[in-house]
């Protein structure tokens, strides 16, 4: 063969092998053009390649480096068209897709139900006015009965109620039962006026059951004034019930007694065919002022204490508290 007719024949090829692969619309279509152009046994390629053998041998030199550029040439055009179709099922499957974009960062958990709660909380109480005040979690008598006046005789002292420590240097401590401690520490270090809410753990060694639980959380409430009355105690209430479990909900406030309220009352909300109690509350006795160095005579108050795992249970409609703390994640992931 001429060298010539072998030099035009691999030109020809070279462009109809390139035209196909551009051409080709999905992945069979440019298959079936790389075997008819690069197939090992019967390609087009290898046919002109069988030409070479057939060419005078001074002219073999350039007829070889022109088959190995255009099989180079060939190969490309293949790679190029192969990744334009990859491309192209990206693009099929979601056109918004950009591979260039950082990838979505993990979900890596979620706040639990009762931190959601108490967040909640402190706003509406934020927006009532009321600002939020700490206190320890492990007490002296002090706090937690005395200056409540809850007399030493009283049955809510027994050990049996409460989670006395041992070994703590003569003064006797416990973890707190309520919240309550928090209106004393504030009031101490505080002239009136004051509004303040104080939220967080107390622990009582009631057998857990689907409304008890050995650990919870209240939310205290304490506002202290000239002239402040039950009628303020019960609106405050009123607005937050509204607010936390909507208009719907039934609350009704029924008499009571604590030893550091009078007059007392319980507050309940209606859940599922009955009446839940969900805090306790009063006018702060003038005793309890008088402990703390205020004037009764000049100013009043109104306290609560309200339970967080309830109020959460009624909101979410979670019917037994022990799911709160099991921690399965079935369970938490949902909130
Ligand atoms: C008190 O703890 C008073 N300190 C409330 C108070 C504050 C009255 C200020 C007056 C003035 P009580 O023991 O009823 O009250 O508890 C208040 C709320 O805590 C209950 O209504 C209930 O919602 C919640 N609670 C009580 N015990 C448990 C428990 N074991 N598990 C879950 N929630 C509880």
């Amino acid at each position: 063969m001429a060298i010539d007719a072998f030099l035009q024949s691999l030109t020809e090829l070279e462009a109809e092998a390139l035209g196909a692969f551009d051409a080709a619309p999905d992945a069979a279509a440019l298959e079936a053009a790389r075997i008819e152009f690069l197939g090992a046994k019967n390609g087009r390629f290898k046919s002109v390649q069988k030409g070479l053998g057939t060419i005078p041998p001074a002219d073999k030199p350039l007829a070889g480096k022109r088959l190995n550029e255009v099989r180079d040439a060939i190969q490309s055009g293949f790679d190029r068209a192969t990744e334009r179709l990859a491309r192209g099922v990206i693009e099929e499957v979601d056109p918004t897709f950009d591979p260039t974009l950082p990838a979505a960062p993990p979900r890596l958990g979620r706040r639990h139900p009762i931190t959601q709660t108490i967040g909640e909380l402190v706003d509406i109480m934020g927006r009532l006015g009321f600002s939020l005040e700490e206190g320890p979690e492990i007490e002296d008598e002090r706090h937690n009965f005395d200056a409540l006046n809850i007399p030493a005789d009283h049955p809510a002292r027994d050990p049996l109620d409460n989670f006395y420590l041992s070994g703590s240097g003569g003064v006797l401590r416990l973890l707190r039962s309520q919240t309550s401690t928090v209106q004393i520490r504030v009031m101490e270090r505080r002239q009136p006026p004051v509004r303040i809410i104080a939220l967080g753990r107390v622990y009582r060694p009631d057998t857990a059951d689907p409304t008890h639980y050995p650990m919870f959380h209240q939310m205290e409430g304490l506002m202290v004034d000239r002239g402040v009355t039950m009628a303020d105690l019960k609106r405050t209430l009123a607005l937050f019930a509204d607010s936390y479990l909507g208009t719907d909900v039934d609350v009704r406030f029924r008499p009571s007694f604590f030893p550091f309220t009078e007059p007392s009352v319980e507050v309940d909300f209606f859940w599922n065919g009955r009446w839940m109690e969900f805090g306790g509350a009063g006018m702060v006795d003038p005793n309890v002022l008088r402990a703390v160095g205020y004037d009764p005579d000049v100013v009043s108050g109104f306290a609560f204490g309200l339970g967080v795992e309830r109020l959460c249970m009624r909101r979410f409609g979670v019917t037994d508290i022990r799911d709160l703390y099991t921690n399965d994640v079935r369970f938490l992931r949902q909130f």
